[in-house]
């Protein structure tokens, strides 16, 4: 996948960063801003993201590897810590780490998990690009507030301030991340936008779908598998996926009274994969029940996460 296809220049520059934050911060919002595409997805809901997600753009001569990351929270459960871990692997991989934080959110005071991140960052020495987010609903005094406060830490080179959501100071971003790629080819052919394979992103388009639908009920732990793909002659697709669940009052909670909740979670995302990869596509949704898929390693494989013991 991954076969060197610079165009013919020397100056080209290549290389990862790493978007890491607290949960809800807004870095998958940002992934695909970044990179001009939906390739990770995003939810109200914390801990939307489960696992490292490439998002790879180019600006000028420099190809730009993005990392989005689950959020980082002090974890307490198997999947936590992985997710958790995850996410500093993928910072520790990257050539830059940008730390994002909801600006709206830390008003008053820095959440305690970008404190925790802070920390975590001085104890290791590693400087960062601190990105402020989701400046469409703050005032410029009170940014300014938090940017001084998170600037006397020591361990930001820049500050930025944006808004993923609309777009703004984005592209300024991009730059300062085209600039700092160290020199070399391309990692990844010019047109590839994700390294994720189509099947995991239908998974992941109908989980997107379930964090957004499901309210307070959402069971957390929910988790979306593709069992078949099937290519038509009339060039749509057949996608089968599996939604699995704890519990059997889950069940029923995903699909609702009569099927509505399944057959409006299904329509959601049959119209993002319509979108995403242009052309028909035929979405058949199951539920089922996978008592301990929390305590099994090969479920965590599939999800793209370490197994940690
Ligand atoms: N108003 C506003 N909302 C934003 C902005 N960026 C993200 N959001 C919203 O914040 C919520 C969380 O966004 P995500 O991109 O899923 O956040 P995340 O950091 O990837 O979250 P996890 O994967 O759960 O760690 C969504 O409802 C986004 O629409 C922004 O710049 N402004
Ligand atoms: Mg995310």
């Amino acid at each position: 996948m991954a076969t060197p296809t610079s165009p013919p220049s020397t100056e080209t520059s290549a290389g990862f960063v790493a978007l890491i934050g607290a949960p809800n911060s807004g870095k998958s919002t940002l992934l695909n801003a970044l990179v001009g595409a939906k390739v990770s997805i995003v939810s109200r809901k914390v801990q939307t993201t489960r696992a490292r997600v490439l998002g790879i753009a180019i600006e000028g001569r420099a190809q730009i590897a993005f990392v989005d990351t689950p959020g980082i929270f002090a974890p307490r459960k198997r999947l936590d810590r992985a997710m958790v871990a995850a996410a500093w692997q993928g910072a520790a991989d990257a050539d830059l780490v940008a730390v994002l934080v909801d600006a709206y959110g830390s008003v008053r005071s820095t959440d305690r998990e970008t404190e925790a991140i802070v920390a975590k960052l001085k104890e290791s020495g590693r400087k960062a690009v601190l990105v402020l987010n989701k400046v469409d609903l703050v005032n410029p005094p009170q940014l300014l507030g938090l940017a001084d406060r998170l600037n006397r830490e020591g361990v930001f080179t820049d500050i930025f301030m944006i808004s993923a959501l609309t777009g703004d100071g984005v592209g300024d971003l991009r730059k300062h991340f085209a600039k700092a790629m160290p020199p070399g080819p391309w990692l990844y052919p010019e047109d590839q936008i994700s390294d994720m394979p189509d099947r995991l992103l239908a998974a992941e388009l109908v989980r997107e779908q379930l964090f957004e639908q499901l309210h307070q009920e959402l069971p957390y732990a929910i988790t979306v598998e593709t069992e078949a793909w099937e290519e038509r002659e009339d060039g749509s697709v057949k996608i089968d996926a599996t939604i699995f669940v704890q519990r059997d009052n889950q069940r029923a909670i995903v699909l609702g009274k009569g099927g509505e909740r399944i057959k409006a979670v299904g329509a959601g995302a049959r119209k993002g994969l319509e979108a995403l990869f242009e052309r028909r596509v035929h979405l058949f949704l199951f539920v089922k029940v996978r008592e301990k898929w929390q305590d099994d390693p090969e479920r965590y494989r599939a999800m793209g996460l370490e197994w940690e013991g």
